[in-house]
């Protein structure tokens, strides 16, 4: 297991390569080239000069997240080969580059979304929370101001400006696509990229939806353990594997994490798992904790036993950290929540390994 944390590039992060360095048994982390749009190519150059920051500071690169997938190849377009021949141009200069494990995610059009990105909770600390009554009553654009509007000025993943403009149409194009035709055009995808994930050495990790809760009328595709099974068998390979994100699919009460996390481990398919607590305040809404059991819903030692019974040997990062300690940063990737979460899970991990 690999320990490692989110960072973001070219000066749009407040966290330093120099202090992620310096959380005890973080390794190396997980970035991506926010500026280049989805569907345009990963030069080398841009590649190596990312990779060399990171090495420089002793870390290492081996994980993208993510390579975000081109709407027109979600949506079937005649122009989605053209974006898909790009999407593998990239996959192969990032294993040149010695990436190993893709992060990415094929929902329509929006990323993912909580209702207020600073809830004060008990402990004084902010925390990003959901309501999904509140969401449904949103427009697209009272939606995007709020993220906007929350993110301090930063630019949020899976809410990078270049988006904005074709949001609406883009919705409006799903309300005539069916979940059948959708995992349709998944498959065609996942045809297409996983045997140039097997010939490149990349382990493919498809994030699931977050929220796990259906909006706008959207199709759904990886919300529960159903769903996964479905998305991994649309294209049989051990390159096509699911990002185990905790929050996500542990915002529903449905859920079994950790019978997730076993099933999906066992055959090999779990190469990245985001750690992360939440709190049910409702049957779908929910405000993200701090890591440890005890300060939200989800066992943490259950879903660390049930990787490491299974065989799990693949990266983790603590998923989103709360504002702690006055810290103003990026919604979710502040340093001081997530360096705890990290050493918390890092304890967890040597316990739990100890004790087999
Ligand atoms: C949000 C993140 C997501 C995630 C993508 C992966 O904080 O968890 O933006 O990186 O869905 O493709």
């Amino acid at each position: 297991m690999k320990m490692i944390l989110r960072w973001f590039p070219n000066g749009d992060d407040t966290v330093t390569l120099e202090q992620i360095r310096q959380i005890p048994g973080v390794s190396g982390v997980a970035t991506f080239l926010s500026d280049i749009p989805a569907g345009d190519v990963w030069s080398m150059d841009r590649i190596l000069a990312v990779k060399n920051e990171v090495n420089e500071a002793g870390l290492e690169m081996e994980v993208i997240e993510s390579i975000n997938v081109h709407e027109d190849i979600k949506k079937g377009l005649p122009t989605k080969d053209m974006y898909i021949d790009n999407y593998i141009k990239t996959m192969k200069n990032l294993a040149d580059a010695g990436v190993k494990c893709v992060c990415y995610n094929f929902m329509p059009v929006l990323d993912w979304y909580r209702s207020d990105l600073y809830l004060p909770i008990e402990d004084g600390s902010l925390a990003m929370s959901y309501s999904h009554d509140f969401a449904k009553t949103l427009t697209l654009e009272s939606m995007t101001e709020s993220m906007i509007n929350g993110s301090n000025n930063f630019t949020l993943p899976g809410w990078e400006p270049e988006r904005f403009g074709k949001m609406a149409e883009d919705i409006a194009f799903y309300q005539n696509v069916s979940q059948d035709e959708y995992f349709k055009n998944i498959k065609y995808f996942l045809d297409a990229i996983i045997p140039a994930a097997e010939e490149f050495d990349l382990d493919f990790g498809v994030h699931p939806d977050d929220p796990p809760f259906p909006l706008f009328n959207l199709p759904k595709v990886v919300n529960n353990q159903d769903s996964i099974r479905k998305y991994l068998s649309l294209h049989d390979s051990k390159r096509n594997g699911l990002t185990l994100c905790t929050g996500s699919l542990g915002a529903n009460k449905n859920n079994d994490v950790a019978s997730i996390a076993a099933e999906f481990a066992a055959e090999g398919k779990v190469p990245f798992v985001h750690l992360r607590n939440v709190k049910h305040t409702s049957e779908t809404d929910f405000h993200e904790s701090a890591h440890p059991s005890e300060c939200g819903d989800l066992d943490m030692y259950a879903i660390i036993k049930a990787l490491q019974d299974n065989g799990f040997d693949g990266y983790i990062r603590p998923d989103h950290g709360r504002m702690i300690w006055g810290e103003k940063g990026r919604p979710g990737y502040g340093l001081y929540d997530r360096a705890l979460g990290a050493t918390y899970l890092e304890g967890l991990w040597e316990a739990c390994k100890k004790s087999r």
